[in-house]
């Protein structure tokens, strides 16, 4: 398909996932060479995860262009700009225009991907839900990212950051929200030798002392491909969110994911689906509802590791996000030359 114009509209609720999704498929059309302008309420997440911005991607602050693409994405429900729905009503031939949802596991999420939403002024907004099985969006995934991860050698990158493993030491990556298991967890983590590595944020504020046999390694920021890395060199991952969960996912290792908690408990049915589609066994599921405090204790850190590549290596086998997403805007645009 040749380069289309892409604007992506993103607003920052909080954390860094609002931002660091969207930088991260801005970037991959961008290298697949697209156009694409980031038109974001708040570009500070953004000097941390992308200093050095990417090929073809412009940050725009909010409300962005005068002008509408040939494709316009909303990314997780966020409105964009009345201007922008007006000039995207102008042009000759409007533009797709995608609500980019939250990813869940959920089984609802099916039946919601693809549908269109009919607007008052004669556009369609379209749903476009990322997800773990073939009827979704799919997940974000960058072309060679596995032969990436497979040739990735950890100590070397560890030794960059002044970091070495001793004999026997494991390595944990602790990417987290507030958690009442905390203690629990740098308590069993102490009973073998533990090099806790610690992102900036929340993990660094939460996390200052640990017990005898943890080594925390606070780590500064990671431009976003380095945050890949992170997970690449760990035993065990810790994750959050939403991206980190799927990077966790690429990186294959054992982890234990935090859903983002809300107030009305609607995380629990989220941890709930991906522990299905992990087809996870009893200790993983004990140590990710207790991780998300929806159990009693469990152990945290003695995951077994088959499930996880078995997750995997069935994700690998579907079309990323970024492909799938390609494909829906040649098909809404009534094209049909080869992606
Ligand atoms: O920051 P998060 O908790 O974001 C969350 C979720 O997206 C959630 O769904 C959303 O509702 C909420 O924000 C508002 O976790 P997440 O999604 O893992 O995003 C973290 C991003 O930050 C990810 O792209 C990795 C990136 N990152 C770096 O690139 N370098 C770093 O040094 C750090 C600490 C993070």
């Amino acid at each position: 398909m040749p380069g289309l114009t892409w604007d992506l509209y993103c607003r920052v609720i909080d954390n860094l996932g609002d931002a660091g999704v969207c930088w991260r498929l801005a970037a991959q059309l961008g290298a697949l060479g697209h156009r694409v302008r980031l038109v974001i309420d708040d570009a500070a997440p953004l000097a941390h995860l992308a200093p050095r911005g990417a090929p073809g991607v412009q940050v725009l602050a909010w409300p962005g262009p005068a002008t509408a693409g040939d494709v316009v994405i909303e990314a997780f429900g966020c409105d964009p700009p009345e201007a922008t729905v007006a000039a995207m009503a102008a042009r000759a031939r409007p533009p797709v225009w995608i609500n980019l949802e939250y990813l869940s596991a959920e089984d609802w999420v099916e039946r919601s991907h693809g549908l269109p939403s009919p607007q008052r002024n004669g556009l369609t907004k379209w749903f476009f839900f990322p997800g773990f099985t073939a009827r979704t969006g799919g997940l974000l995934r960058e072309p060679g990212l596995q032969a990436q991860r497979e040739a990735f050698d950890r100590d070397a990158w560890l030794q960059q950051r002044g970091l070495q493993r001793t004999p026997g030491e494991r390595v944990v990556t602790l990417f987290c929200y507030a958690n009442p298991a905390l203690p629990a967890l740098l308590a069993e983590l102490s009973a073998s030798p533990t090099l806790l590595l610690l992102p900036q944020g929340w993990p660094q504020r939460l996390v200052s002392s640990a017990p005898a046999g943890v080594r925390l390694a606070p780590l500064p920021w990671l431009e976003q491909p380095d945050f890949d890395h992170l997970l690449w060199a760990a035993d065990l991952n810790f994750v959050r969110g939403e991206d980190s969960l799927v990077r966790a996912v690429w990186a294959g290792a054992p982890f234990v994911w935090q859903a983002y908690p809300q107030d009305d408990g609607v995380h629990a049915a989220k941890v709930d689906a991906l522990l299905v589609r992990l087809q996870a066994p009893p200790e993983v599921r004990a140590a990710w509802q207790h991780w998300n405090g929806l159990a009693g204790a469990a152990p945290l850190t003695t995951l077994p590791a088959t499930p996880f590549h078995a997750f995997r290596a069935r994700l690998l086998a579907q079309d990323d996000l970024a492909r799938q997403l390609l494909a829906f805007v040649e098909t809404r645009n009534g094209t049909h030359p080869a992606c």
